[in-house]
């Protein structure tokens, strides 16, 4: 009898009202934002400033490895609307995953200031730019206190070489005052690579082999394994070389020099290959927010914004209006901009089958064990 049947339950309601908005309209979102970000990647103000113009209420975590946010990625619901990988490798295998959702362009009205080089070089991650945006782009050189490395090799110094970290007799000299090394096997590896003058991005294993034994010989000379440490640990002179990315060395340099507490940090781009990274804003399919994801990367697009971001964090921005905007301080710094002499040694890492993934992760971990 139909006056004895249920009432229509909450689930039957809530596709009900779906049903009645029709299937392409979207449910407005809570005001809420899920961002996981590297760490000292942002100005101070980028986040009160779009939450005071749009209402949305941003969560904001960082992490200082890819290796860390591809774990999260991978182990899905990880719950972040907006998140930052390298495209190279670590982007392009996540969108061979389909862990990103595939953008909506005609919500980021922004996107045509975004240089179209640059674009081109991630399209070879992700193909069409269809999962990411370009954000900031660093690369990866040795940031130095200039009195203690001067102190401690004097005239014997071998220049502006990745020497001042893998000839064991140099390290030696230098481990008093603290070495620091990314802690990523993805850097490091093609850097002892470069440094022996073979392929940065070689897959061979001899070549890998070769590489472990130079990292095995200056392993005892190695204080920190830390992606995010060195700009402190430079800053208050509790460090004198790390391996490290551009723009955290110019920030430890800064802040040495805003505290003025005598501590002088170079940042040098040393003589042989340096690896190159371009940063994405992805969403994730699951993401919970997706139409304040596109804002707030939309809001990212505008030059004045990400401008203020480039002078804050002294990372390089793909967005070309943007450029007009940055302080000429930072625009002319070349440990920020380098010129074209040193671009030309840049490369871009690639991915690596699981096999070589696997055998590198293993010399890794002996590596770092001291195993
Ligand atoms: C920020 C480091 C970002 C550069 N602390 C990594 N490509």
């Amino acid at each position: 009898m139909a006056g004895d049947m249920e009432p229509c339950p909450l689930g039957c309601r809530v596709l009900a009202f779906a049903a009645m908005l029709g299937t392409g309209a979207a449910i407005a979102e809570e005001p809420r934002l899920n961002v996981y970000n590297w760490s000292d990647y942002i100005a101070p103000d980028t986040i009160p400033k779009f939450t005071a113009e749009t209402g949305i209420k941003v969560t904001y975590d960082v992490y200082d490895g890819n290796e860390v946010l591809e774990a999260k990625l991978l182990s899905g619901r990880s719950g972040y609307d907006v998140v930052v990988p390298s495209a190279s490798p670590f982007m392009a295998r996540q969108v061979q995953a389909g862990v990103y959702r595939v953008l909506d362009r005609s919500k980021l009205s922004n996107w045509p200031n975004l240089d179209p080089r640059i674009l081109e070089l991630v399209a070879a991650s992700d193909p069409g730019n269809a999962h990411g945006v370009p954000y900031l782009w660093s690369f990866t050189g040795i940031g130095y206190n200039e009195t203690q490395l001067h102190a401690a090799l004097g005239e014997a110094a071998p220049g502006v070489s990745l020497a001042l970290i893998f000839d064991p007799a140099v390290a030696a000299k230098l481990a008093p005052c603290g070495i620091s090394l990314l802690d990523t096997p993805q850097e490091v590896f093609p850097a002892a690579l470069a440094y022996l003058g073979l392929d940065p991005k070689s897959r061979d294993l001899g070549d890998l082999d070769k590489a472990l034994a130079v990292l095995e010989k200056v392993r005892p000379y190695i204080r920190k394994f830390h992606s995010s440490q060195y700009i402190n640990d430079l800053a208050n002179g509790d460090l004198c070389l790390a391996l490290g990315y551009s723009g955290d060395v110019v920030q430890a340099r800064d802040r040495a020099r805003e505290a003025g507490n005598e501590v002088h940090i170079g940042f040098r781009v040393p003589k042989e290959r340096v690896q190159m990274a371009v940063d994405m804003l992805g969403i994730p399919v699951d993401a919970p927010h997706p139409e304040n994801a596109l804002r707030f990367i939309d809001y990212l697009l505008r030059p004045a914004v990400i401008a203020d971001i480039t002078d804050a964090v002294a990372y390089p921005n793909p967005n070309l209006p943007a450029t007009a905007l940055v302080k000429p301080t930072i625009r002319d710094d070349p440990a920020v901009y380098p010129p074209e002499d040193v671009r030309r040694r840049f490369y871009i890492d690639l991915p690596a089958t699981p096999d070589y993934e696997r055998a590198r992760t293993r010399a890794w971990t002996r590596l770092k064990s001291g195993r």
